[in-house]
């Protein structure tokens, strides 16, 4: 049995000790993140430079034996790549220039142009597939094309994404064309990402919970199903991660509507419901609330025991259920692995 621990758990089977990573597993509360972040000026610089994209990617790995690495890149390089300015503001985040009109959704570049703009992060996954360890797993990943949307029609992150409501409600059918190019944009991206090497996808639709009824199946379930029967046609049995955060009682037969090999769930769902009602369509993800990871003590042991044991009936991945924060220590990462691994 030599096959890697996350790739089994993705095809179905029941692991004793669930393989485990962390959604922003490389990043500022870590001291050597910030060390090399520093070295390469800002963060868009440090994404488009393959070495030190490729170390802060390593860095996790070698300091706690995660079971995954995930590259280092962002979902809104896509955007970048299809024609639009990117830049990060420091202590407020992502500034993008917008798009809120059918002519400016036909202004931006064809799904084929992308590779001009993202060939840099193809040559860090490279780099990844030749030095990680060989029981590590190397995740590739792109925004979904909803959460992607609502940062190129609001040029920031918005907390209820009202711009691209309004958009979608203005001109359905203009918004439905930016979902399309951003779907073809991704299959494109991530086929790319897997022929360099990553052996796993994600899909990050971090802001689904904010489409309800028909827009939840126009928006996030079928684009998200459309990228992944492409991605399978194209490259035959390579397991895809849907993350649609935050989508409550449609988490259950997200997998099976989409064709997701596993669906990785936030923390607003409980454990013992979601392995009722999600897990047994396959592999599920998740779902330690973050902030666990600052507050650490007797309750981070208590329900990272507790996750482990809802989901210990079926295929299980470890993670958080969003991404891990600046002000979380290190040294709870390492008892969260504790409690785990034992
Ligand atoms: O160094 C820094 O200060 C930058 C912080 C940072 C990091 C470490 C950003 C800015 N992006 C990243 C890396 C990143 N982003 C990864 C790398 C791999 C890893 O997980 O270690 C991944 C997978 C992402 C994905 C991502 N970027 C998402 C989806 C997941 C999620 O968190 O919901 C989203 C929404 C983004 C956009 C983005 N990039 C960065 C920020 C601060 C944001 C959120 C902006 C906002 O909504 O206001």
């Amino acid at each position: 049995m030599s096959e890697k621990t996350i790739l089994r758990a993705l095809k179905g089977e029941r692991l004793p000790v669930p393989p485990v990573w962390m959604m922003r597993q490389a990043g500022r509360y870590l001291p050597e993140y910030r060390t090399t972040r520093a070295q390469a000026g800002d963060f868009l610089s440090l994404c488009y430079n393959p070495d030190l994209a490729a170390e802060v990617t390593l860095q996790p790995i070698r300091r706690y034996g995660f079971d995954a690495a995930i590259l280092f890149a962002d979902i809104l390089l896509l955007p970048q790549a299809l024609g639009l300015d990117l830049w990060f503001v420091t202590g407020e985040g992502p500034r993008l220039s917008t798009v809120t009109t059918a002519a400016q959704v036909a202004a931006l570049k064809p799904a084929a142009a992308i590779h001009d703009t993202l060939s840099p992060i193809y040559e860090t996954v490279r780099i990844l597939a030749r030095e990680l360890p060989r029981e590590t797993t190397l995740i590739g990943f792109a925004g979904a094309p909803w959460t992607v949307a609502t940062y190129m029609v609001a040029g920031r992150g918005t907390p209820d994404q009202a711009p691209a409501h309004a958009f979608m409600a203005q001109d359905r059918a203009a918004f439905t064309a930016l979902i399309d190019l951003i779907a073809q944009g991704t299959i494109d991206y991530l086929s790319a990402q897997i022929e360099a090497g990553a052996e796993v996808v994600k899909l990050f639709d971090s802001w689904a919970g904010s489409l309800k009824g028909r827009d939840f199946d126009d928006f996030a379930l079928e684009p998200t199903r459309r990228i992944i029967a492409a991605l399978k046609s194209r490259h035959p049995g390579i397991p895809v991660i849907a993350f649609p955060r935050e989508a409550g009682s449609r988490y259950a037969g997200f997998a099976h509507a989409t064709g997701a090999d596993c669906v990785a769930l936030d923390n607003s769902v409980s454990a013992d419901w979601a392995a009722a009602e999600v897990q047994k369509d396959g592999c599920v993800q998740g779902n330690l609330n973050p902030r666990l990871l600052v507050s650490g003590g007797d309750e981070l042991v208590a329900e990272t025991r507790r996750i482990v044991q809802a989901f210990s009936q079926g295929p299980h991945i470890f993670n958080l259920g969003h991404g891990i924060t600046p002000e979380a220590d290190p040294d709870n990462v390492s008892r969260m692995l504790e409690a785990i691994r034992g």
